[in-house]
């Protein structure tokens, strides 16, 4: 607000809330965002569409799920030590279970659980130019204006539901990974189960089936490289010293995006001789989680490196599954590690198992479902239930789905028809006062997800009090800030071998999406530059003052 006031939430005369700050999401961002905004006076509320909050936590209850890398105990938010000391992770990669839990136990903590509206979707959100405000509505029926729209909608929260033909006249039971039953226990025994997909999702769920069901059929369409996860529980004494040294940890994760001891090598493979590069790899695979990844600094640069610990891997699921038939399937072809990385616990063994067919969807396409199950161009595959493990549209999938529509009319899918625009993958040309957690062309699913969230949330909550202090109504990035962002998010993901493959980073994934590299590589410079910005007058933008007379909203 121009004079540093906040409105009343309700103006009873024309039926509108009104609040400083509309955040959509109650996950690990929302939270934040909620937490922090509010804790600066701010009139905020939170919606989400689910029954509780937790975001992707809430959603994503199929068996097996669990953070997709050895997070803990760093998979937390690191802005209270208070909070850090009163939680304790019990696992290297943590369950969904646990997940949920503790961000319940942070919104408790910080109870927030007054400010956020469940079971709400935002269904539409218009900039009002004369107003300088937003004007959402939500599905059940209420009006907001809102100065600031904060999208903390999520990177893997739109799912992909495949368009395959007949899929809708499948009369089994149909359960997408991303929208498992909340209340029931899905039952499994007795039936054929078939699951389409094999990312972080399929790898997880798939063993966990294969031991339910009396038969699983995976269909998949591109083998994975999936690493042996090797979950475990937390050296005690890791745990003990990393809550002693929060500070310390803290800026390790600033500075690199983990703490010190799981930063990459520096060591080319190059400086290695075979044996020596074998025995790296080995000692890695051992470990199991990123390490193999991380073991030397040029395998997602390098095509010669990349094809080494391509190798390595493809022999290492040669060794574990039994039928060469099966195992040859299973060979991996896209370069290591350059879509996200899949840790699986058991995943190649459960081709061992008898109850379980693997159909490579490269030979044999679907042609159809059918009532009683799928057919391929070569056979019928009979089925009680399916399970869509199809992954989702990633990163900006959430936000196009609302469409906010900002100056003169602008549909955000209009704006993005060709690619993803953004400044900092925070801010939109044309879309004043909305700001994203984890937007394209940002650091996101490439860097410590509760930092990330943390810096871009301060960076906002600096902004908006730059702004009150200042009178200032709206900040909208220029068209050239835009332009250079982009281009230097592509210039830098050029460097590497990941915009080479398809995957959800590139949006290659979805029919007819755009085909960009979506993620800001090198996120700690990212979270410094936003530091800078905030510092040095926020290069880049455009404010434009409050308006003597506030427009009145029209009911
Ligand atoms: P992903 O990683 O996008 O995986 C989806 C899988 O589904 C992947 O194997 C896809 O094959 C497959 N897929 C998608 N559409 C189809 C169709 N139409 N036919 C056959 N197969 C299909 O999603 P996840 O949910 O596993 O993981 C998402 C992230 O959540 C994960 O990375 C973690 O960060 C948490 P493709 O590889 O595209 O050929």
């Amino acid at each position: 607000m121009s004079d540093g006031q906040s409105r009343p939430e309700h103006d009873g005369s024309a039926g509108v809330r009104e609040l400083d700050a509309l955040v959509i999401g109650a996950g690990v961002s929302g939270l934040y965002a909620l937490h922090r905004l509010r804790g600066m006076g701010l009139t905020v509320r939170v919606y989400d569409r689910a029954g509780e909050v937790g975001g992707t936590w809430w959603w994503n209850r199929y068996p097996g799920a669990r953070v997709d890398y050895p997070g803990g105990p760093f998979y937390c938010y690191t802005f209270s030590e208070e909070l850090v000391r009163a939680w304790d992770w019990v696992e290297r990669q943590p369950d969904q279970p646990s997940v949920l839990t503790y961000l319940n136990h942070v919104a408790d903590t910080f109870d927030l659980r007054r400010d956020i509206q469940l079971h709400t979707t935002v269904q539409s959100a218009v900039f009002d130019e004369a107003a300088q405000r937003w004007s959402v509505e939500t599905s059940d029926g209420e009006r907001i204006s809102a100065q600031f729209l904060i999208a903390a909608v999520g990177t893997l929260s739109a799912p992909n539901k495949p368009d395959i033909p007949g899929l809708d006249d499948f009369a089994g039971e149909v359960f997408h990974t991303g929208n498992w039953p909340q209340e029931e226990r899905v039952e499994l025994a007795g039936k054929r189960v078939g699951v389409i997909g094999t990312g972080s999702s399929g790898v997880q769920v798939i063993p966990h089936i294969a031991r339910e069901a009396e038969h699983l059929t995976v269909f998949q369409r591109t083998p994975q490289f999936a690493l042996p996860a090797r979950n475990q529980p937390l050296d005690p004494e890791l745990v003990r010293d990393s809550k002693e040294n929060w500070g310390e940890v803290r800026r390790q994760i600033r500075e690199y995006g983990r703490p010190l001891h799981m930063v990459p090598s520096t060591r080319s493979v190059h400086e290695d001789s075979e044996e020596e590069r074998l025995a790296v790899f080995e000692d890695a695979w051992q470990q199991g989680g990123l390490a193999l990844r991380e073991c030397y600094r040029d395998l997602l640069t390098d095509p010669v490196a990349n094809g080494y610990v391509s190798d390595f891997v493809r022999a290492k699921i040669r060794e574990t599954v039994q039928d060469p038939a099966v195992a040859a399937k299973l060979m991996p072809d896209y370069y290591f590690a350059t879509k996200r990385q899949v840790m699986d616990e058991g995943y190649f063994e459960t081709y061992n198992r008898d109850d379980v067919t693997l159909v490579d969807l490269r030979d044999e396409p679907i042609e159809t479902f059918t009532a009683d199950g799928v057919r391929t161009t070569e056979g019928e595959y009979p089925l009680d239930v399916l399970v869509l493990a199809t992954g989702y549209d990633a990163i900006t999938g959430a936000l196009r789905r609302i469409n906010p529509v900002g100056r003169d009319g602008l549909q955000l899918e209009e704006k993005w028809a060709a690619g993803s625009r953004t400044y900092l993958g925070l801010s939109i040309v044309g879309f004043p006062n909305l700001f994203m957690f984890h937007g394209p062309e940002s650091p996101s699913v490439m860097f410590h997800q509760f930092y990330g969230t943390e810096s871009q949330g301060d960076w906002m909550a600096t902004c908006i009090a730059h702004m009150r202090e200042h009178g200032l109504a709206t900040i909208e990035p220029v068209p050239e800030a835009e332009a250079a962002w982009g281009a230097e998010v592509q210039e830098r993901a050029n460097r590497t071998l990941y915009p080479q493959t398809d995957s959800w980073f590139t949006g290659a994934n979805m029919p007819g999406k755009p085909r960009e590299f979506m993620v800001y590589i090198g996120g700690s410079q990212y979270h410094q530059h936003l530091h800078e910005l905030a510092a040095n007058g926020y290069d880049g933008f455009v404010f434009e003052p409050a308006r003597s007379v506030a427009p009145v909203t029209q009911a």
